[in-house]
């Protein structure tokens, strides 16, 4: 097989190595014999030259006209179509996901890129009427600067281009800090960038641990907006660091999203909703189905029929076609999962299936556990309240409509809900009425498009939203404009 390739940091458009002289492995988490490359272990020194050649090449970047930078965006886009197969490939051995599912984050990437790439033929503001005679007012966008960029693990390319994409098309200038799990696929979306014409030093790379290079890519006066997606424990110290220099920061943090099932719900598809809700990605998803409650008179027949399908999932390495469910990303994950079964069990929920990690053959080379499912689950259990972020749902019951909405906002979070009913009453009141940013009738809980606002409520988000024309208002600030041709002083309020 030879020695893994060696993948450096991406500074100034050039190949270096970190000043550490440290690298580290990426495992493959279906096969820990498997390595998918050798990374650099970045430093502090790392990350400032990485922002000192951002705020270089931002002078430039923010003149050349947003179409100009659209075209470059454009070519990124249909390149990423071209390598999509490759990428996702790199993805999967990374990450773990199944291969339809890559596929996939390489597809929101690509839908993405192009659709920001648009955006430079338009990023409108407007233009309105001012109160004075012979004066001209107009809002535009203007960039901010320097972008930190903070990504996760669980979407390794997808979400890396939700918050590259609207922030280059606005001019400002980038440094990503990719998960340690997965900086292959950052590293690819970057060389794509690089060859495909994006100018050096608008898109730098800095790949390593997160305790090490976090505070450096926050704290540096030249960086004027960081962009995390992560866990709300990380989102608050996040937060709390940017208040100090009153810097933009745009979080995307926890969920813990409910899918309601009425008794009249098509009960094939709230199932088939379900499974792919919960254990798609392995229920490493903030949008992951985690709850799940139905009405006292079809839980039994919904629990049934849900577990029978949970049986027939088929786990294993994502690169085989005819699996449905990858591993955990790491062991740490893995512990994570095993541990919340537990709680589950210990505060009286019902294991209805799955519930034990796989072991003997290929699952002992990596992070397989059993999609699981506990019934009976209540309000005041932990996995109720807590992101579990793996294959683990839980079942509750409801007695009619006030209480499951009661029950969808008794969480701490706000990402995703979606309700199973045929009856447009009931669909058109909880989505007035359950607190969350994404809402779905009759699908699930995972699913967003890249053209509408992605982003929740409460300890989920901080009031951004990420995709659509939403990112642009993350990525720009207005400028007011008044252009006065009357030759006079004239005072608004006054004359
Ligand atoms: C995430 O889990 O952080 O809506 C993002 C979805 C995907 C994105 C999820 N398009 O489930």
């Amino acid at each position: 097989m030879g020695s893994p390739k060696v993948y450096k940091n991406l500074i100034n458009g050039e190949w270096v190595d970190s000043k550490s002289g440290k690298t580290y492995e990426n495992i493959n988490p279906a096969d820990n014999s498997d390595v998918v490359g050798v990374f650099q272990k970045s430093n502090e020194e790392d990350v400032k030259e990485a922002i000192d050649a951002a705020s270089e090449a931002y002078k430039k970047w923010r003149l050349v006209p947003a179409p100009k930078r659209g075209e470059i965006i454009y070519r990124i886009a249909a390149r990423l179509e071209k390598d999509k197969e490759e990428l996702s490939q790199v993805m999967t051995r990374e990450m773990g996901k199944i291969i339809a599912e890559t596929r996939g984050d390489t597809q929101e990437a690509i839908d993405m890129t192009y659709y920001m790439a648009g955006e430079g033929r338009r990023l409108f503001g407007v233009t309105t009427p001012s109160e004075m005679p012979n004066k001209f007012n107009m809002t535009v966008r203007q960039p901010l600067g320097v972008c930190s960029f903070i990504t996760p693990w669980n979407f390794p390319m997808a979400i890396p281009s939700w918050k590259s994409m609207p922030a280059l098309i606005c001019g400002n200038t980038i440094v990503i800090k990719p998960a340690t799990e997965t900086p292959a696929s950052v590293v690819n979306f970057a060389r794509v960038c690089l060859e495909e014409g994006l100018p050096p030093g608008v898109l730098n790379v800095v790949t390593g641990s997160g305790s090490v290079l976090g505070e450096p890519l926050m704290k540096n006066k030249a960086v004027k907006i960081v962009s995390f997606t992560g866990s709300t424990e990380v989102g608050r110290t996040i937060s709390e660091t940017c208040a100090t220099d009153f810097k933009h920061c745009c979080l995307e943090m926890g969920g813990k999203n409910i899918q309601i099932v009425m008794d009249d719900a098509n009960m094939e598809l709230a199932v088939d909703g379900a499974l792919w809700g919960s254990f798609g990605t392995t229920g490493q998803r903030c949008t992951a189905t985690s709850r799940i409650i139905c009405q006292d008179g079809i839980y039994n027949e919904f629990i049934q029929e849900l577990s029978r399908r949970a049986k027939e999932l088929k786990v294993g390495n994502g690169l085989d076609e005819s699996v449905h469910m990858g591993p955990c990303v790491n062991q740490s994950q893995l512990d994570t999962v095993l541990s919340y079964i537990q709680i589950a069990k210990d505060d009286g929920g019902t294991l209805i299936s799955g519930g034990e990690k796989l072991t003997g053959g290929d699952y002992d080379k990596g992070f397989f556990v059993q999609p699981t499912i506990f019934g009976d689950i209540t309000q005041d259990m932990r996995i109720w309240r807590e992101e579990i972020f793996g294959p683990v749902v839980g079942v509750g019951k409801f007695k009619d409509l006030n209480q499951a909405i009661e029950k969808a906002n008794d969480t701490p979070y706000g990402l995703s809900a979606a309700i199973f009913t045929q009856d447009v009453n009931n669909a058109f009141t909880a989505m007035r009425d359950v607190y969350t940013g994404i809402f779905y009738v009759n699908a699930p809980t995972i699913g967003a498009e890249t053209h509408m606002p992605f982003g929740g409520t409460k300890e989920t988000g901080n009031g951004h939203r990420e995709a659509a024309t939403a990112a642009l208002d993350v990525f720009s600030e207005w400028k007011s404009c008044y252009v006065d041709f009357s030759g006079a002083l004239q005072r608004p309020q006054i004359d």
